[in-house]
């Protein structure tokens, strides 16, 4: 691979999202947790691997293949790929429990912070020549009460027709498909942009490896990723589907939900409508 090899491959958008994942994290993090905490999850973590191996008795050549793979996977950079697809879900599903209003999903490991403000009435930033069904995604975001959130921010970023996502391929312009639409003072938006495809581990990384060495499927269903915010109420992280949607009832990363998916309905001039409210629950 060289350096103006423009195909988005594995070994690109894994390592991106290590880097992005780097600059996302505060100086420092980690050193807070108590050694009580840090040896009860270790344990845990530790003795369901330890079940693993003597209920399926892993040899030594499958150890020493799992080592060589957790190796690849750190040297390429598809650590939070890896995490985001296999385990994230659960994570999220412990937070939810805490949680009131909208059901959340994973983050995912594509999220890139301070994209272009827009207003309540935007187009995502796209290519002139960008492939893809028009999508019209309207909506409200409102408290727990009903009550509109003025104010209110959607943090939108979303794969385009191929399936990539901007800042993780190179042949995409940076912060594409990507926005913060600011909503007006009655919490409405009204985002124009167009349908995702589907979305599929690269096979080239160990990832993609591993999921072909087990048999398994590669595919994430389409998906709209979202934070919704608004001053004094807690963030929601989630996504979006599409009704019908390929891959819908089978998600490698196991994040759909029967809650967060669109309706979309085709309009006069040729594009799709999709309607979504968002309900936000207070901080507490
Ligand atoms: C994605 O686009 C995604 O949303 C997740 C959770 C994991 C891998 C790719
Ligand atoms: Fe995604």
């Amino acid at each position: 691979m060289t350096t103006t090899d423009p195909s988005p491959t594995a070994a690109r958008s894994g390592a991106s999202a290590t880097e992005a994942f780097r600059a996302s994290r505060p100086q420092g993090t980690g050193t807070e947790v108590s050694a009580e905490r840090v040896s009860a999850v270790v344990q845990a973590v530790l003795s369901g691997v330890h079940d693993a191996i003597r209920r399926t008795k892993v040899t030594y050549p499958e150890f020493q293949g799992a080592k060589q793979w957790l190796i690849e996977v750190g040297e390429s950079g598809e650590w939070p790929l890896v995490l985001d697809v296999f385990i994230e879900h659960v994570v999220e599903e412990v937070a939810a429990d805490s949680q009131h209003g909208t059901q959340g999903s994973i983050l995912g490991p594509y999220y890139l912070p301070d994209q272009t403000r827009l207003p309540s009435v935007a187009r995502l930033p796209m290519r002139s020549d960008e492939k893809g069904t028009a999508l019209v995604f309207t909506g409200q975001v409102r408290n727990l009460d009903g009550q509109p959130l003025a104010g209110a921010e959607l943090d939108i970023w979303h794969a385009d027709d191929d399936g990539y996502y901007s800042g993780f391929a190179p042949h995409i312009p940076n912060g594409n498909l990507r926005g913060v639409v600011v909503c007006n003072e009655q919490g409405r938006f009204e985002i124009s942009t167009i349908k995702p495809a589907p979305y599929q581990i690269p096979p080239d990384g160990p990832t993609g490896k591993l999921i072909d060495a087990a048999g398994w499927h590669p595919w994430r269903p389409a998906h709209l990723h979202l934070i919704v915010r608004a001053p004094g109420f807690r963030p929601i992280t989630t996504q979006l589907y599409f009704e019908d949607g390929e891959w819908l009832a089978d998600d490698v990363a196991q994040a759909t939900k029967p809650e967060p998916v669109l309706h979309p309905q085709p309009t006069d001039d040729g594009r799709l409508h999709a309607r979504y409210d968002f309900a936000l629950e207070p901080l507490g």
